[in-house]
């Protein structure tokens, strides 16, 4: 009889483990980069531009120097005697860190002020006098490529005008060739408008320079340490091994804490011109300024149809407005990051996508929150051009969907872009989602409820994306291979400690990885600690975003504790004292094939290892392994919501929203609906109420919570999700795909298609996200559509 352990009892893979994390978090006993005071500390504030285009004359700090407990003003002009008034960006453009010669942005970094206490910083901030010649704003690649236009970027040479790029993928002449074949040729255009991940911490840094042993040490918000060390030694051109950055807690990231920011960069030089600890805390307002934004794409699409509903062909062209730097924080050779996985769900012959990047008065960024590099927008375009293709075919949309899905025995499936997606079963997943839904029964309530003057619409959103960075041969970011990492120490007790190259933010890593190990090695999951985010200590690794901890780092932690179940094996047979070929594994437990009863568990194994190994095997239990996965993996998701538009008003109510999602092997079913919840009620806030935009002189409408609205538990919808459909992975060795954006790519189709379903009579195609009152009633009441495109009214 098996004398395996219970895998569910030890907190393995498939059990709803308590986050072990929220124990410090709900005690508030968690350790953010804020709470951290070091001897002697100063801190740091930044004071920003109030224009959004201007040529600066001069900057006058005298009197912020004459502050009492101000210690340092750095500008722009003293950044540049050390080479660091512009950095690079990891889409090889510069980007000002203090501006010189002009600012491009409203927000940003004109000069830094560090004094004794951040109040004392914030005045003087104040009382630095700048001279500014306003110039002619841009906030729309319109106006970026018209005739006349500024040009923002004079400080670089070969920059005429106002393109950052022109790209294309797919294949241009089978694109014309079916749609000059097709039946009828659906179109649509709209914008996706600016957004913002708006962690509940905002960022910040303490950097540490050491002038005896000429290390220096930052305490930062970043969800990628590592990453940060390689940009510190490039930057400040200091070796590696005295730089080590600290990623203390993190109170969610959602894709802003990915790049490297100004502040960054100045509380470092600080520190090493001041020789003291100088600590800069981001305010709101400076954060949702500033920071890495997302989206700002505007689409153009055309799908080829054919009478009966088979889609021939894909073109779309999409304009990006990038802000006033290029700094995408995105690893692949692609310009517009992994747009052109959109349609990879169906089974579309041809394809053809042409991007245009430029740039504008505003904030740079562009691939954060909670997305793959571009592919929140894919999915968006994909599937809000899927349900204008349906009405215009006079098709029911999951019909329409379901005859163009990549059926489930052409896995691997070679996209029309050339992406390789690897597995799923996608008619299943949406009959689940019909099922949930009670589809035929909501179409006759929707029917009789339109007879009565009401408006009622149900929304489909059906995608798979790629979820997981690399592999090695196509994703890098500045020349670094994307993998990942983990170690694994078993001490003498059968206690462990595991570390990865990732870095959790609120995504409950400490209690997934142990998960891992506990499914691997038998060892119990509370005796596995969890580790990540300190240079000095953590194997290197990339990182975590793109929902790549579980398909990379994930995976690592399961290829090592694969070594060190291999080596236990040895000690195993050296204690059992036979060979290692008469050996048996089963959970937590090797014994002797011949006579079962007689075995050792890993944790004896772990003792003999320090105690008791043979003749000349080196001591220890612990290893690392590096994880170059083979292909990105591919979750699907279906996301069906239903609801009711007031004609009256514009406004509307979710009344059922429900989510099937495929993310294979699921590691903590309860983690994994946390991560699909919070991704939904972010999903609902972007179709509804949530966006950065701009007025014509480019000031900013969202950079406080008045202007970017949040939704709270009060105006969150419930949803209704489903795990029925499991379809492992078949490269990663548990397989698991990834899960952490799948909800907030999907998501906001379905509630925009929701509403444009309910007012399907009004012939509007499009309203630009979000769908706020005004928009709908705008389209009810004139039949028209509602761009929600910048510059918008100062008084709106
Ligand atoms: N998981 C699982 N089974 C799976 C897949 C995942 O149990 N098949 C678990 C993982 O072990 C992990 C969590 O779900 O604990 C998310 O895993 P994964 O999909 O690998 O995503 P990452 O850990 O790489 O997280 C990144 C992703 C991104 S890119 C954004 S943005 C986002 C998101 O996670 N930011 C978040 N979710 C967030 N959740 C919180 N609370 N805070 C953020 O900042
Ligand atoms: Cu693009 S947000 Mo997440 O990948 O950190």
């Amino acid at each position: 009889m098996s004398q395996a352990v219970d895998e569910i009892k030890i907190g393995g893979i498939g059990a709803s483990r308590k986050r072990v994390e929220d124990n410090r978090f709900i005690r508030g006993k968690g350790n953010y980069t804020d709470d951290i005071v070091l001897p002697g500390m100063l801190h740091m504030e930044i004071l920003r531009s109030p224009l959004a285009h201007a040529r600066i004359k001069s900057i006058d700090a005298s009197k912020a120097w004459d502050i009492p407990g101000v210690h340092l003003v750095l500008t722009g002009e003293m950044m540049a005697t050390r080479n660091l008034a512009w950095m690079p960006t990891l889409s090889y453009d510069t980007q000002a860190v203090l501006a010189t010669d002009k600012v491009r942005f409203q927000g940003q970094e004109v000069a830094c002020v560090i004094a004794d206490d951040p109040y004392i910083a914030k005045d003087a901030c104040e009382a630095i006098v700048v001279d500014y010649e306003p110039l002619p704003v841009i906030v729309n690649p319109v106006q970026a490529v018209a005739e006349g236009a500024p040009v923002i970027r004079d400080d670089k040479e070969n920059q005429p005008d106002n393109v950052i790029y022109d790209w294309e993928v797919g294949d241009r002449d089978g694109t014309d060739r079916a749609f000059a074949s097709a039946d009828l040729v659906s179109r649509l255009e709209l914008h996706y408008p600016r957004s913002h991940p708006s962690p509940i911490e905002c960022c910040g840094s303490i950097a540490d320079f050491n002038r005896a042993t000429s290390k220096l040490t930052v305490y930062m918000t970043t969800q990628a340490p590592h990453i940060i060390r390689a940009a510190v030694a490039m930057v400040a051109e200091l070796p590696e091994h005295m730089i080590r950055i600290i990623s203390p807690d993190i109170g969610g990231g959602f894709g802003n804490k990915v790049p490297v920011y100004p502040g960054y960069v100045c509380s470092i030089l600080a520190s090493i011109l001041l020789e003291r600890p100088v600590k800069w805390i981001e305010d709101k307002s400076g954060n949702l300024i500033s920071t890495g934004f997302a989206r700002d794409v505007y689409l153009k699409g055309e799908l080829a149809l054919r009478r009966d509903g088979k889609i021939l062909a894909v073109r779309m062209h999409t304009d990006a407005d990038h802000g006033a730097f290029f700094s995408d924080a995105q690893p692949s050779k692609f310009k517009i990051g992994l747009m052109h996985s959109a349609f990879a769900a169906y089974d579309i012959p041809v394809a053809h996508l042409t991007a245009r990047g430029t740039y504008s008065n505003k904030a740079p960024g562009g691939v954060a929150y909670r997305c793959s590099f571009r592919v929140t927008e894919a999915m968006f375009f994909q599937e809000r051009m899927m349900q204008a293709a349906a009405d215009d075919l006079g098709m029911d949309q999951a019909a329409f969907r379901r005859m163009n899905f990549v059926p489930d025995e052409a896995f691997p499936h070679r996209t029309p872009f050339g992406f390789l997606t690897d597995s799923g079963q996608y008619a299943k997943c949406l009959d689940v989602g019909l099922t949930a839904i009670d589809y035929e029964n909501f179409r006759q309530q929707q029917a009789e409820a339109h007879s009565r003057g009401r408006l009622l619409g149900l929304g489909i959103s059906t995608m798979t994306e790629p979820l997981g960075a690399g592999n090695s041969r196509e994703y890098d970011i500045l020349g670094i291979k994307m993998f990942d990492s983990a170690e694994l120490k078993v001490h003498m007790t059968g206690k462990a400690i595991v570390r990865t190259g990732a870095r959790t933010q609120g995504q409950g890593h400490e209690t997934t990885w142990a998960q891992i190990v506990a499914h691997e090695l038998g060892i119990p999951a509370e005796d596995v600690v969890v580790e990540e985010g300190d240079t000095d200590t953590a194997p290197f690794g990339m990182g975590t975003y793109a929902s790549r901890s579980t398909p990379v780092a994930g995976a690592a932690v399961a290829m090592v504790s694969r070594k060190i179940r291999a080596k236990a094996r040895k000690l195993a047979a050296h204690l059992l004292e036979v060979s290692e070929e008469d050996i048996e594994w089963e959970l937590g437990r090797f014994y002797i094939r011949s006579a079962p009863d007689r075995g050792v568990t890993i944790q004896e194994c772990a003792v003999a290892a320090y105690a008791n190994m043979p003749d000349g095997m080196e001591p220890g239990l612990d290893a690392t392994a590096y994880y170059d996965p083979p292909n990105l993996t591919w979750p699907f998701a279906v996301y069906i919501v239903t609801v009711e538009v007031d004609p009256e008003t514009g406004v509307w109510d979710v009344l059922n929203m429900v989510a099937v999602d495929d993310c294979g092997v699921r590691i903590n079913p309860m983690i994994v609906e946390g991560q699909i919840m919070g991704g939904l009620t972010e999903a609902y806030a972007m179709s509804n109420m949530q966006f950065i935009t701009f007025d014509a002189d480019g000031n900013c409408v969202g950079a406080n919570y008045m202007d970017y609205l949040l939704p709270t538990a009060w105006e969150t919808p419930g949803f209704e999700l489903h795990s029925e459909v499991v379809t492992p992975c078949p490269h990663h060795p548990i397989g698991a795909k990834g899960i952490g954006e799948c909800a907030a790519v999907g998501g906001p189709a379905a509630f925009v298609n929701a509403v444009l379903d309910a007012i399907k009579g009004t012939g509007v195609r499009n309203i630009d996200m979000p769908l706020l009152p005004d928009r709908v009633w705008e389209a009810v009441t004139y039949r028209r559509d509602v761009s929600g495109a910048p510059p918008v009214r100062s008084d709106d």
